[in-house]
């Protein structure tokens, strides 16, 4: 089971900061024994799929659904906290895919924010991105535009670049000044909070090692899609009185058959709602 380090930050300054800044960090939440158990989980999987690219893809957008380590880091004490903290005590997971980039890559995230594309009719969220190996300059961690969260969403053009790891490239049209930007380094088990808003970007990773983050998307449930459907969700906290998403049962056992089948029919409805 996953541990708790002693919280460095309070839910109330963690509140305050997110509030004024629009992120907030770093808020330890798993000791580096249990990030490196995640981690090994994760890898012992994608060694597992290595041959099945379709269902090595599946496992890096649904951890949580395919791997029980993961259902239990979503529903985690010390990150339900800090978010509770934000959101309120009733939440659901919109998704809670990883960030990974190879060693030695040029991959990188262009300046974006993330609301502007998921077809929500509300900002309700919260994304806690939990560093799974050192989140660095140097591996390519995030950049925050502190402040940038109270500006709505702002247009956004496909640029369609090999080099990011966004789907199609997505980035703000608008020109965003890289020296007001704040790196958001962390080490293994450590987490930032950021709100759908925020301006946001990370660079290459010049490092021997991956650099692997899981972004977890915590929504309040009376959020809902513009298109009217309902997409599967966790629901880590609380309760759901709104019913405006179906609620995924937390995975049995690692990889499961029928697991995966879910993941493939939601990755279909997730693309379609992807705007
Ligand atoms: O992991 C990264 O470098 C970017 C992640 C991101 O854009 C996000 O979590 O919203």
């Amino acid at each position: 089971m996953m541990t708790t380090p002693a919280p460095a930050r309070t839910p109330a300054s963690i509140a305050e900061t997110y509030e004024r800044d629009g992120f907030a960090l770093p808020i330890d939440v798993l000791t580096e024994g249990d990030a490196r158990a995640l981690r090994d989980d994760l890898e012992a999987a994608e060694a597992e799929l290595a041959d099945d690219a379709e269902r090595l893809g599946l496992l890096r957008t649904y951890p949580d659904r395919l791997l029980p380590s993961f259902d239990a880091l979503i529903r985690h004490r010390g990150i339900l906290r800090a978010v509770t903290s934000i959101l309120g005590p009733d939440l659901l997971v919109y998704s809670a895919a990883l960030f990974i980039k190879p060693a030695r890559s040029d991959k990188i995230v262009s300046w974006h924010q993330d609301l502007t594309y998921w077809g929500l009719d509300d900002a309700e969220e919260v994304t806690c991105w939990v560093a799974l190996s050192p989140a660095t300059r140097e591996s390519g961690c995030m950049r925050f535009v502190p402040g940038s969260h109270k500006t709505r969403i702002v247009p956004h053009v496909d640029t369609y670049a090999d080099d990011n790891l966004l789907s199609r490239g997505q980035e703000i049209a608008v020109a965003v000044d890289e020296a007001d930007a704040v790196l958001c380094e962390l080490q293994p088990g450590q987490a930032s909070l950021h709100h759908g808003h925020l301006f946001h970007a990370s660079g290459p990773n010049t490092t021997e090692d991956r650099r692997i983050g899981v972004a977890i998307r915590y929504i309040r449930p009376s959020m809902k899609q513009d298109s009217g459907d309902r997409p599967l969700v966790a629901l880590a906290s609380g309760v759901d009185r709104f019913r405006h998403f179906s609620i995924a049962a937390s995975p049995q056992g690692r990889l499961l058959e029928r697991d995966i089948k879910i993941c493939r029919q939601e990755a279909a409805l997730r693309r379609k709602l992807f705007l």
